[in-house]
């Protein structure tokens, strides 16, 4: 029985992971930089260790530090949290090695999908639909020249080793090719360490909608219906929904089963989400299969009545699923709420919350780690807090959201609440009309479409 977990995390997830181990009456044990002393995390777990300087190379990404820190401790298990360590396989092994319990999928898993390009092939062999393109890497010119031949333009050059939108390249015309290659090969060596790319057709207006899927140890893989995240901004979600409003049940039926395929094709144990694009007429392709709990849980969670962080510790515990799965109950919206200036191109505004007045009431949870007088360091994530409303129809999950939104009060930094306000008032989200691109084509302030060089 798990009776100790170690939060390898910070910020926000930090305290939401602390607050599931307390409801389990497990003792939760924080760990925290030099800059993190006064964080909330710290506050609210049962122990705290000190794991190094400010810079996250030199703390939470110190594998070394953090398997002391939950040696010291005794804790069994280690709970990554999102980024970090999170999808790092060398930690998952690192921790099974060592005989602590890593609150995740297996290090193989990890691995498998931290390759794009293999992850890609696994899941066309096991029948999940993929983007048309080349099997797996591509291992020369003449060869990408071929495959875009066959596919036709535009294509897109994708870092096997990438992801989350690091490393791609959109190609038009023959012509562009060559450049493309090169400079998609060099970039990839110099981000990743590893050049490899493989192609694919560019789907043109895609949304992205993900499949929350959850197995246990004992063979039993559930989904739990999709999210929508199609407002984005240069690869970071901003909202997110759930259910989407282009779902039907019958999209779900077979959108659900290839996420249950995908997951079940590489033993699949943990929390886990199975990304999609779908094109205008919503046929759907795998993009990306993330092996960790994300950001924008809270949204499957308040549409069903489910806690994931929960069930996540009770899987790696031994246990059975305790949860169905179900058509979503309720509407489900999350604005992402970041110490940035919308109005400076969503430059960084860390520093001291002079005043605070966060927002509740019906359908409003908040996950944050801010507090009157916290002061945001430079170092991290500048996310400070995450507005998730739900209700009984999208409608009310909207006005609840904007309702919550007015009444926050956040003072001493600039935050993306004007922007969140704007898109709530904004007739195409309210429509549910957008896709990926949203954001690029639009000035978010006037809602005005406009050129990308425009807006820089
Ligand atoms: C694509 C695409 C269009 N066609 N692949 C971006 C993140 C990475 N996981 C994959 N991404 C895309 N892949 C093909 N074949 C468009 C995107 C894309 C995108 C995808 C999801 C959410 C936002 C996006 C913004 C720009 C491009």
């Amino acid at each position: 029985m798990i009776r100790k977990v170690l939060i390898a995390n910070r910020g926000e997830i930090a305290v939401r992971i602390i607050r599931a181990c307390h409801e389990l009456g497990i003792e939760a044990v924080a760990v925290y930089s030099k800059a993190d002393r006064d964080s909330l995390h710290v506050r609210l777990a049962d122990q705290a260790i000190c794991i190094g300087e400010a810079s996250s190379q030199q703390s939470y990404l110190h594998i070394p530090s953090i398997i002391a820190a939950a040696e010291i401790s005794g804790a069994d298990a280690i709970h990554p949290g999102y980024g970090f360590l999170a999808e790092n396989p060398d930690f998952a092994q690192i921790c099974e090695d060592t005989g602590i319990i890593f609150i995740g999928p297996s290090a193989e898993a990890i691995a498998l999908m931290g390759n794009k390009s293999a992850a890609k092939e696994t899941m066309k062999k096991a029948g999940v639909p993929v983007v048309p393109g080349s099997d797996g890497s591509v291992h020369s010119l003449k060869e990408a020249k071929e495959i875009a031949d066959a596919i036709g333009y535009p294509v897109m050059l994708k870092a096997a080793a990438g992801g989350g939108g690091k490393g791609m390249r959109l190609v038009h015309t023959p012509e562009e090719l060559e450049r493309a290659w090169i400079t998609a090969r060099n970039e990839a060596e110099a981000a990743f360490g590893n050049p490899e790319v493989y192609i694919e057709k560019f789907i043109t207006k895609p949304r992205h909608i993900e499949f929350q899927v959850i197995a246990d140890t004992h063979g039993t893989t559930i989904h739990l219906n999709e999210r929508e995240c199609s407002i984005q901004r240069r690869h970071q979600k901003l909202i997110e929904e759930a259910p989407s409003p282009i779902m039907t049940p019958e999209l779900r039926e077979k959108m659900g089963e290839a996420a249950i395929r995908a997951a079940e094709a590489v033993d699949y144990v943990n929390a886990g989400t199975v990304e999609f694009l779908v094109d205008e007429d919503r046929n759907f392709y795998f993009m990306e299969m993330n092996t960790r709990i994300q950001v924008e849980h809270p949204v499957t969670e308040q549409s069903l009545g489910v806690d994931l962080v929960k069930e996540q510790i009770r899987i790696a515990d031994g246990q059975h699923l305790s949860i169905q799965p179900s058509p979503p109950l309720y509407h489900s919206i999350e604005c992402r709420i970041n110490a940035e200036d919308p109005y400076h191109y969503f430059r960084p505004s860390p520093g001291r919350i002079e005043r605070l007045h966060l927002p509740g009431g019906p359908g409003i949870r908040i996950d944050s780690h801010i507090y009157q007088g916290y002061v945001i360091p430079p170092y991290y994530d500048s996310m400070i807090a995450k507005f998730i409303s739900y209700g009984t129809s999208r409608e009310e999950a909207m006005s609840r959201m904007y309702r919550a939104l007015q009444e926050a009060i956040i003072e001493g930094i600039h935050t993306t609440i004007p922007f969140h306000i704007r898109m709530l008032e904004n007739p195409d989200f309210i429509a549910g009309n957008f896709d990926t691109r949203y954001l690029d084509t639009h000035d978010w302030n006037t809602m005005e479409v406009v050129s990308t060089e425009e807006r820089r």
